[in-house]
């Protein structure tokens, strides 16, 4: 299968992670959703990445889908999200909650680097500011209660755990959620946790928070 988009998009990197922790052979197409945009479309009209390119050449879209898919090809026992009950509701809890901050994040970007600037609209962009932050300080207690040594959901990694930090990543990275006056120890501590894993390193885009910076 066929992974297309790039690393520095944090729904790309969920489930990039995803394969890796997996053992899922993974072909990279490391495709600019602006450079490369029309090559793209031709897998995926919708024109967004991540996209997953099935070997009978089926092109599933969107990152929940697409990692649906692979806990379904890897089955119940390797399954990255728990199978029910309490475990799998808190694992979506979290998970919704990470991805609705880099979606608030996403906006705030967009507005900054894809609208003309006499269009650029500060009371939008403190709308979704606020919205974040509040995703990142249930992610924050989340990770205080569950503690340092603690996976998010369960005594094993889960989906939760990879979707987090991703999307923290990118989020201190692009946006530096981490530093001022909201530092989210608990959070910051979790992520470093995991990105110092194996799958973590290997799917990091290290020009991407200098580029940011730019
Ligand atoms: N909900 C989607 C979001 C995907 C998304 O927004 N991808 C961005 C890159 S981070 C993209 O393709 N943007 C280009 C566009 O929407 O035109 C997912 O989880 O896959």
């Amino acid at each position: 299968m066929k992974l297309i988009g790039m690393f520095d998009s944090p729904y790309v990197r969920r489930v990039a992670v995803t394969l890796k922790h997996l053992e899922v052979p993974l072909e990279h197409a490391n495709w600019s959703v602006g450079a490369d945009f029309e090559r793209i479309r031709e897998f995926s009209p919708l024109g967004r990445v991540p996209v997953l390119v099935l070997d009978d050449g089926t092109a599933l879209v969107d990152s929940a889908a697409i990692l649906d898919a692979i806990d379904d090809q890897v089955g119940p026992t390797r399954a990255l999200l728990p199978a029910s009950g309490g475990s799998r509701r808190e694992a979506l809890r979290l998970i919704s909650l990470a991805m609705g901050a880099g979606e608030k994040a996403r906006d705030q970007l967009y507005e900054r680097m894809v609208r003309p600037p006499e269009k650029y609209h500060e009371p939008w962009v403190m709308r979704c500011r606020e919205q974040m932050h509040g995703a990142l300080g249930l992610l924050e207690v989340a990770c205080r209660e569950r503690g340092s040594a603690a996976w998010l959901v369960d005594d094993r990694l889960t989906q939760a755990d990879i979707t987090v930090s991703c999307i923290s990543t990118f989020l201190k990275e692009s946006l530096d959620v981490f530093g001022g006056d909201a530092p989210y120890a608990a959070l910051q501590a979790h992520v470093a946790r995991c990105e110092a894993l194996p799958e973590f390193r290997a799917t990091h885009a290290p020009w991407f928070a200098a580029a940011m910076k730019s």
